[in-house]
């Protein structure tokens, strides 16, 4: 039994180290460039941001540095109505 549970955490670490996107912290670097609201990092704000920051303050989707607007470290109905602002008064 002992050995078994050995093999099955053996080949979750080889698959872990070999299929790229799998392993953990593998999450692409923050795009700290992006200009604030552009949620979804595409270089232009539009409402694909909206929809983009409130997936995200719904925990749906991961956050970005760029969503969080008001730079107070949370992703939430704050952050989509600066992006709402944002996207209004372009
Ligand atoms: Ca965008
Ligand atoms: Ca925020």
């Amino acid at each position: 039994m002992r050995k078994r549970k050995v093999g099955v955490i053996g080949l979750v670490l080889v698959l872990l180290v070999l299929v790229p996107g799998v392993a953990v912290g593998s999450h692409p670097p923050p795009c700290y460039s992006c200009a604030l609201g552009d949620a979804n990092e595409d270089g232009v704000i539009n409402v694909l941001d909206i929809t983009t920051t409130e997936l995200m303050a719904a925990g749906l989707r991961p956050p970005t540095f760029a969503a969080d607007v008001n730079r107070d470290a949370v992703i939430d109905s704050l952050d989509v109505t600066a992006v709402e602002i944002l996207v209004v008064n372009q």
